[in-house]
């Protein structure tokens, strides 16, 4: 690890909210977790990895963490869907409702160091578009296109997962605006930023396209887990 990469993780850490200690030599640093947290790295998920990913502390509510938000409400939204599929289609909020609805509840994790436990959202399964729109053999990856111009992108194989949907609804009530309504993407088990909030598009690629923080110097496949924050 270089200097600066260092500096900047120094940096995070002490911006997570937790307690952060210097034990005097540089670039190294001791987390004092509560037991909370403690007991939370203790737990294990379905899958076998323990249900609070390394470095991150969880918080009992979420937080909006800004963007530029979209101007479309339920009435004007249109969500274009493209790239290398068989039938290219527009879906409005009605469309999107009248599809196979899941809910779905799951832990958010955001690459400052907050994760949000049992988070409740309704939505539409990734795959569930996949089929409509026929991808193409070729897809590779998935460029979700909000407001903005900001991009997110994930490997089909992250997409195919029945935990990523396009969600409308959180704890029971419609997505609220500063959330990412009418419609964001989700996608649990990567950092938050992969989940693209005020959605507009989604295009299907064979080559990968790096997003909006991916571009910036965090990690492409940010995966949580693997504490995959930056370059
Ligand atoms: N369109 C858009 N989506 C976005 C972002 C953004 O700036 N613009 N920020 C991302 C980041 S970095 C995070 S952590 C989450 C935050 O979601 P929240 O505001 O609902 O907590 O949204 C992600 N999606
Ligand atoms: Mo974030």
């Amino acid at each position: 690890m270089n200097e600066s990469k260092k500096l900047s993780r120094r940096t995070f850490l002490a911006k997570a909210g937790g307690s952060v200690v210097s034990i005097g030599l540089p670039g190294i640093f001791v987390k004092l977790m509560n037991l909370e947290n403690l007991a939370l790295a203790a737990e294990m998920r379905p899958d076998g990895r323990p249900r609070l990913p390394p470095s991150q502390q969880a918080v009992k509510k979420i937080i909006a963490m800004g963007g530029i938000q979209g101007t479309a409400d339920s009435e004007s939204w249109k969500l274009q869907i493209h790239g290398e599929v068989g039938r290219p289609t527009t879906l409005n909020f009605q469309e999107l409702l009248s599809l196979p609805q899941v809910d779905l509840t799951c832990d958010v994790h955001c690459v400052t160091g907050w994760t949000l436990l049992d988070s409740q959202w309704r939505g539409v399964r990734l795959t569930t578009i996949m089929d409509l729109v026929r991808t193409n053999e070729s897809v590779g990856f998935v460029i979700f296109e909000a407001a903005a111009g900001y991009t997110s992108n994930i490997p089909l194989s992250e997409a195919r997962k029945e935990n990523v949907i396009l969600a409308h609804s959180f704890y029971g009530t419609e997505l609220p605006r500063p959330h990412g309504a009418p419609v964001r993407a989700l996608v649990p088990d990567r950092y938050f930023y992969k989940s693209a909030k005020w959605l507009q598009g989604i295009k299907f690629t064979a080559q990968d396209e790096p997003g909006y923080w991916e571009r910036q110097g965090y990690s492409n496949s940010a995966d949580p887990w693997r504490e995959e924050r930056f370059k």
